[in-house]
Order: C-alpha cells, then structure tokens, then sequence
C-alpha cells in the first residue's frame, strides 16, 4: 500500500474525564491510526486501571500520590510503568514517548504538564482552554519557538480551526463564537438567584464535566473562550465576538474581510473535534450521527444578555486588559464554580466573588510564568477569602 500514514502515538492527560474518555473511544474505533502511549489521571483510580489494561500504554500517572501503591499493583502483571504526583505529569510531558498530548486536564492544574510538551515540540490536541486563557502569550510564544503545533479541541476554536484551513493569507474582520446559553437561556436574576447546583448541571446540548457545565450555565465559559480565541488565532479582542446559538449545530464563525462568513456545521458531539484534532490533517471516517436538514433545522441567533449574565462582561474586559487579569479571572472562577458545587456560594455569588478578586489582585502588565503563578495563587486565596469555608 502506498500513503500509508504511520501510527500517532497519544498521551492522554487526563484520561478519566469527559474529553479523555471520548478521545479512547476514538482511539479505540480508529486503532489502525493511534496507539495510546500514556494515561494520568488525578483521581479515579479504578477508571484509569481499567482503561490502562485495555490501552496498555508505555506510562500511567497519577496525579494523588496516596493511590500510587493501588495503581501499581493492579498493573504488576503488565509492563506499564507507573508513576504519581504533580512533578510525574511533568516528567512525562518531557519524554519522548509520545507523537501527541491530548491535554485535557480541568482548570489550572493542566497548564505545566502542557508548556513541558510545548517545550517538547510536540503537537498539542488543546482541550484544556486554561492554559491560553492563564498564560496565553508565554504558551503560543513557546509553541512558535519549538514549531509545537496546537490544535484546537474546544468545539468553537476547532470550528474556526477548520474555516481557517485554506485561508493562511487571508485577513479576519472577525470571529463568531456560538454559544448555547446553557440551561438558563432567557432567565432572569430573580429566578438565578435560587438556582441550585443540580439544575446548573443540566446542560441541554453538550455532555461534560461539572466544571465546564457550570460555566456553560454562567456563560463564563464563552468568556474563557474568547481569551483562548484570542491567543490560538493572534487576534484583537475587538475581532472576538459571541452570538447565542441555542441549537448548537453552528460551532462557530470567521468573517473575512470581504463579508463573507465561514461557518463550521455538525451535531453537537465532542467526539468530533477530539477526532479532527488528533487526525489532523487527515479526516477520519466515521458512523457518527448526521445532522438532518429534514427534522428541527429552526436555527436562531441572539445578543447574549450580558446585564443578567454579567460574567461575560468580567471575561470580556479581562480580554481587553489582558496581563495578569485572565489568570485572576480563571483562578476566582474556579473557587466560585467549586463553591457552588459543594453549595456554599448561590449562582450570582460567583460573578460577585469573581468581580472582587479581579479589583483586589494587583494588576501586572507583561507577566513572567512565574507572576502567572503567584497571581493565580494570591487570586485563589482571596477569593476563597470571600467564602465562609
Ligand atoms: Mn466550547
């Protein structure tokens, strides 16, 4: 046979989670094109066991130190080598053991394991949005240095990613994030104000993790993904915009300088852009579901209501400051949607807690990694600060 493509080996950080099992099930179903080199996980220990034996990788990691001696025993019989603690997930990152890291580790804690691959030179399948949104300059600064290419995962930034394909020359007037509204599309802060952490987890299109369900609900994800918007395609922040798209067919839009709009169509299934960005630039066939022009194809667009959903004001002005203030941004955010998780903090509490920390947390312009570090930590503790914990 001729073109045959060699085999891409994946390391998957964070493989217990929503992204890390859908990327395994397309590995699974693709096991001609990818090979899985390594898994980590944080937590769930019994999942990460289980998928190890039926992946078998060169290198498993966990991130909880106190399950090492569970994980290695339970692959005694197998030539895995395993691993635990937060310097493990960056060693691994620095081996050569692996073609692509699928980096889709939640929050923060996913950002060091990914600047050590992009310090690697290897591709980067990008599901971890915080790593831009914290570090963005130091993050794309590094990957052009090291040729690291970074590939979208995010269903938005893959969409333009794709409109992009063919159009390397071409000027962007602007971009259109899609947003679904999440859950509470059309309500009011008088309803907001009693909203509860099961009914923020019902997100009607998309199926994902807690946190990013949360955020879907406050519409601070959209915001995150402006920020991440903006570092993956060298935009300004006045090139980055967001329309409600409650149907979520349309993942996203480019406009170019001569009016005309690219848009980027499917169902909404995370297995699709996790599929593109590990096959890149190849596509893969697949028996995914098809959209059906002849069932609901009503699509509708609207302004975000930003005075009710006042998170995206907060992302958005971070975005035109930029410096240390998406880092502080992303840090309150993840202690308020924690806080409300566990009910400590109401739905608009979190907006206020964000707000806060924002003007509390001296602003630096230009960031070293370092200062992103001591502002996401000082960020932390003051927003914690603000919870009676
Ligand atoms: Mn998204």
């Amino acid at each position: 046979m001729t073109n045959v493509q060699p085999v891409k080996r994946i390391a998957l950080f964070g493989s217990t989670g929503s992204i890390g099992r859908q990327a395994l099930e397309v590995i699974a179903a693709n096991a001609d094109k990818f090979t899985v080199a390594v898994l980590t996980a944080q937590n769930s220990e019994d999942l990460l066991i289980k998928q190890a034996l039926q992946f078998n990788p060169d290198i498993v990691v966990i991130g909880d130190e106190k399950k090492y001696n569970k994980v290695k025993d339970a692959l005694s019989s197998t030539l895995i080598k395993v691993f635990a603690g937060e310097k493990a997930l960056e060693e691994t990152a620095a081996l050569d053991v692996y073609d692509i890291m699928l980096a889709g580790i939640v929050g923060f804690a996913g950002l060091k394991p990914t600047i050590k691959a992009v310090e690697n030179g290897k591709a980067i399948a990008l599901a971890n949005k915080e790593t831009l949104v914290v570090a963005g300059d130091i993050v794309m600064n590094k990957a052009v240095e090291k040729i690291a290419p970074i590939i979208p995962v995010d269903s938005e930034h893959s969409a333009i990613f794709q409109c992009l394909v063919g159009e390397t020359r071409n000027r962007i007037e602007k971009i259109i994030l899609t947003a679904s509204g999440g859950p509470f599309l059309g309500k009011k802060p008088n309803f907001l104000v009693n909203v509860k952490r099961d009914h923020a987890l019902q997100h009607p299109n998309w199926k994902m993790g807690a946190k990013i369900t949360v955020d879907s609900a406050t519409l601070m994800n959209k915001g995150l993904e402006m920020i991440e918007a903006k570092w993956l395609f060298n935009l300004d922040p006045e090139q980055v915009k967001v329309v409600i798209h409650p149907q979520s067919i349309i993942h996203s839009m480019i406009q170019f300088e001569d009016g005309s709009i690219k848009a980027q169509m499917g169902l909404p299934d995370m297995k699709l852009p996790i599929q593109y960005a590990l096959g890149f630039p190849k596509r893969i066939a697949n028996k995914f579901p098809r959209y059906d022009f002849k069932k609901p194809s009503t699509l509708t667009f609207e302004e975000p209501d930003v005075k009710t959903f006042r998170n995206l004001l907060l992302a958005t002005d971070a975005l035109y400051k930029g410096g240390n203030l998406p880092c502080i941004l992303n840090a309150a955010n993840e202690i308020a949607v924690y806080a409300f998780l566990h009910n400590r903090i109401g739905f608009l509490d979190m907006t206020d807690l964000i707000e806060k920390t924002m003007q509390y947390v001296t602003f630096i312009k230009q960031p070293s990694l370092e200062e992103y570090f001591d502002s996401d930590a000082e960020a932390r503790n003051f927003a914690a600060s603000l919870i009676k914990l």
